[in-house]
């Protein structure tokens, strides 16, 4: 963190010389790639990370938790169009949470949504919500113009760059697949998918859902999906979750790509409850703008919601990028699954299935299989989680 600012201040102090007028002396123009170069070092000792999201409520709180932490270095957000938020507002939004977090510098691109994926969207509602982000005290922040369209470009650009330093990218996926699954049709169409793929260390996918476990195995046998929320949207589809329908074929891009995966599902973020007395202890706590916005954040959510009693709301995004930068939280794991996306209309559009070993179940007989093999969180430490998303987020 202190290494961080400190070259915050630094750059921040360098760029605003080199644009403070016609009287400073000659000097040779430093390109923006000289700049990432002197970083170099300091990227090395950390975690280099780019948050792919779709600026939910729940992402809000995720996204600070991650600009907190100090062995990571977010290189970039991508804003996924397809999910929860509206763009360009939701890209916009993104660089008041960075001015809030005090990292300004961080690049933010956003996505588009395709038109293939409008009979699948979050109810309209949930949309407005995220992208007025009517969380109290926010929108006074300034709003800034450090943002650009072009999210897969500079995915492919990014891990592309990553691979050749031999720093691979860790991609936080808290949205649909929008982005990267254009990311991996870009960087095939252009020849330069091996070396996309040479930029990728690991790519966790929160959201899906799996079936219970039999003799120590995932079965596809009440998959809990999570698209029905009472008062706003209901449906007959009772296995899929909402950030693989909203774009099920983009994930399927995802998992059928072979780049390395690892799945949280809805199964592993329904165990940590936004409950009253975790709600308490986060207040009680809370010394940093980061806490203190996550504190208004779940308060005008839960409030919305008609109080503590009657919400039903998890810390779902806090929960998949915890998991992925915590390994030793996850209490129960699964090793080379092979999974398959319903991408037809119908009851099951968005699913996601695993193959079972034991060839009991023939629901992906007809449908694309993962070829790699992926990991599949399905449990974590809730004490864990409840004390490490408070510490960091007061560092
Ligand atoms: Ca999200």
């Amino acid at each position: 963190m202190k290494k961080n600012s400190l070259l915050f201040i630094v750059l921040t102090t360098f760029i605003l010389f080199q644009f403070s007028g016609c009287n400073s002396p000659k000097k040779t123009p430093v390109s923006q790639t000289d700049i990432s170069e002197q970083k170099e070092p300091v990227d090395l000792e950390k975690i280099a990370v780019v948050i792919d999201t779709d600026m939910g409520f729940d992402d809000w709180m995720a996204i600070l938790y991650v600009l907190n932490r100090t062995d990571v270095v977010v290189k970039a957000i991508t804003v996924d169009c397809t999910g929860e938020t509206h763009c360009p507002v939701g890209a916009e939004n993104a660089t008041k949470l960075l001015l809030l977090a005090g990292k300004s510098d961080i690049p933010v691109y956003f996505g588009n949504e395709p038109a293939a994926t409008l009979p699948y969207q979050f109810p309209a509602p949930i949309r407005d919500s995220a992208t007025a982000m009517d969380v109290p005290g926010f929108n006074d922040i300034p709003g800034s113009k450090n943002y650009k369209a072009g999210a897969a470009n500079q995915l492919v650009t990014l891990a592309i760059k990553a691979g050749k330093k031999n720093n691979p990218l860790t991609i936080l996926s808290i949205g649909t697949s929008t982005n990267i699954a254009q990311a991996i049709e870009q960087s095939k169409e252009l020849g330069n998918f091996e070396d996309f793929t040479k930029g990728i260390n690991m790519i966790y996918k929160g959201g899906g859902a799996v079936g219970e476990t039999e003799n120590g195995e995932l079965t596809n046998n009440n998959i809990p999906g999570n698209l029905s929320i009472p008062g706003l949207f209901s449906s007959n589809n009772k296995t899929a979750a909402w950030n693989i329908y909203a774009n099920a074929q983009g994930a399927e891009t995802l998992f059928t790509s072979g780049l390395p995966l690892t799945q949280i599902p809805v199964n592993l973020s329904d165990q940590v409850k936004i409950t009253e007395s975790s709600f308490n202890k986060l207040k009680k706590n809370a010394k940093t703008k980061a806490a203190k916005f996550v504190v208004s954040d779940i308060l005008s959510n839960v409030n919305s919601q008609g109080g503590f009693e009657k919400e039903e709301l998890d810390y779902w995004d806090p929960s998949v990028v915890v998991a992925a930068l915590n390994p030793d939280f996850i209490t129960n794991k699964y090793e080379n699954i092979q999974i398959c996306v319903d991408t037809n209309e119908g009851d099951i559009h968005g699913t996601t299935f695993v193959n079972t070993p034991s060839g009991t179940s023939t629901t992906c007989g007809l449908l694309n299989l993962t070829p790699g093999k992926i990991t599949v969180y399905t449990s974590i430490d809730t004490d864990k989680f409840y004390e490490d998303f408070e510490d960091v987020l007061n560092r």
